[in-house]
């Protein structure tokens, strides 16, 4: 029976699920699957080193992840990678590649489809806000200890130039299942 549940950020009733429906990663439909929320994450990468964050709120809050996050109504995936990365950081990013979409399904049924962008063309300096803590990284020092699960199976993809898809099921803070591929 369909019953309604917090948003896992904690920010309201955001969505609605069939109880015990996402419990294996080879049971889930792809062709059918929808997700709860859109969203993005833009890695600005410059010489050596790539813009991440801390983040501060949302979900994920606490990882270090690169900028982004949910499409507001009427945006392109590009328009809202530009404006999170400048709300987040005060950088303003441009000349954006796409180089994969990730889809994310969670186990009590809330589900996000996030398309991931690299950019080398900024202006402005990366400065804390509200939101997040810029870190400007060596991009062969990607503290995926301190981030989600997946990242360590597609970012060295984006970071080498290329292009993926990814799937994932996840309990919470735990991936249960995936598939990556490169394109
Ligand atoms: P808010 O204003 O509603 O609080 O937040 P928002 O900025 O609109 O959205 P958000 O909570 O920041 O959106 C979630 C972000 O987390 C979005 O950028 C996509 C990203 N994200 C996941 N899962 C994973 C993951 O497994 N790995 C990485 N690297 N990013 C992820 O949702």
């Amino acid at each position: 029976m369909p019953v309604c549940r917090k948003h896992p950020d904690g920010t309201g009733i955001r969505f609605r699920y069939v109880t015990g429906t996402w419990k294996n990663f080879d049971d889930i439909d792809w062709q059918s699957w929808r997700a709860t929320d859109r969203a993005t994450l833009l890695f600005v990468v410059e010489d050596d080193r790539v813009l991440l964050i801390r983040k501060l709120r949302g979900l994920g809050a606490g990882k270090i992840n690169g900028p982004g996050g949910r499409l507001e109504p009427g945006e392109t995936p590009a328009e809202a990678a530009v404006r999170e990365v400048r709300e987040e950081t005060h950088v303003v990013a441009s000349g954006l590649t796409e180089h994969g979409e990730l889809r994310f399904q969670f186990v009590d049924g809330y589900s996000i489809h996030v398309w991931v962008f690299r950019a080398e063309a900024y202006r402005g300096e990366p400065t804390r806000t509200e939101e997040a803590i810029p870190l400007w990284t060596p991009v062969d020092a990607i503290p995926y200890e301190e981030m989600w699960a997946d990242d360590r199976l597609w970012l060295p993809l984006l970071l080498a130039g290329k292009r993926f898809d990814g799937r994932f099921l996840f309990d919470g803070d735990e991936m249960l299942g995936y598939a990556v591929s490169e394109e």
